[in-house]
């Protein structure tokens, strides 16, 4: 299993440092990082706006669970809690895999209680495809089709609308 599209968000804390510490921790295996995104709170409306960007990332030793695992990793490092009653709830970051491939190319299904790929929700949440399709305009969600042709869908007019690009707050590290 070789590579991946990885979504992040924060609205807690200093966004941009959160989702800047998920870049630098996933390190070497960063092939891409997509601009940042301002979104209103999909899911539960009673909390602040994200920031919310993709990274693609690739290494290919790292199974579809070791990149769960490197994603839980970055959002322990930045103090992330969970709260069982707010499943949507606020965060300082969160990271999600949202589909991966194998060394051949092709897409990996998977369907357990830890992990289900591709991520079951990518194809309703705007704040996943639209950063993703900056970083690959060709681009496929396995199994649903083409980003844009995703992002076209009338359902996702009003968070398409809603979101606005925010080149002040780019994710490449300070060092
Ligand atoms: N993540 C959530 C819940 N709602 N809304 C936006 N705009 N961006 C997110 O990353 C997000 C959300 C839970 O993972
Ligand atoms: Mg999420
Ligand atoms: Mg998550």
């Amino acid at each position: 299993m070789s590579r991946a599209v990885l979504s992040v968000g924060s609205n807690l804390g200093d966004r941009q440092a959160h989702l800047r510490a998920a870049v630098d921790l996933l390190g070497d295996s960063v092939r891409a990082v997509s601009g940042v995104y301002e979104t209103p709170p999909w899911g539960d409306p009673d909390q602040p706006a994200y920031l919310n960007a993709v990274i693609l990332v690739e290494d290919p030793a790292a199974t579809q669970h070791d990149w769960l695992d490197r994603a839980r990793a970055c959002e322990a490092a930045e103090g992330r809690e969970r709260n069982p009653d707010r499943r949507f709830g606020p965060r300082t970051l969160d990271v999600d895999v949202i589909a991966v491939w194998d060394a051949d190319g092709r897409p990996v299904s998977v369907d357990d209680p830890e992990l289900t790929l591709p991520h079951p929700r990518a194809r309703l949440r705007a704040f996943v495809l639209r950063p993703w399709l900056d970083l690959q305009p060709d681009g496929d969600l396995p199994g649903h089709g083409a980003l844009a042709e995703l992002l076209a869908a009338p359902e996702l007019a009003a968070d398409v609308a809603a979101m606005t690009f925010r080149p002040d707050l780019s994710l490449e590290s300070m060092a």
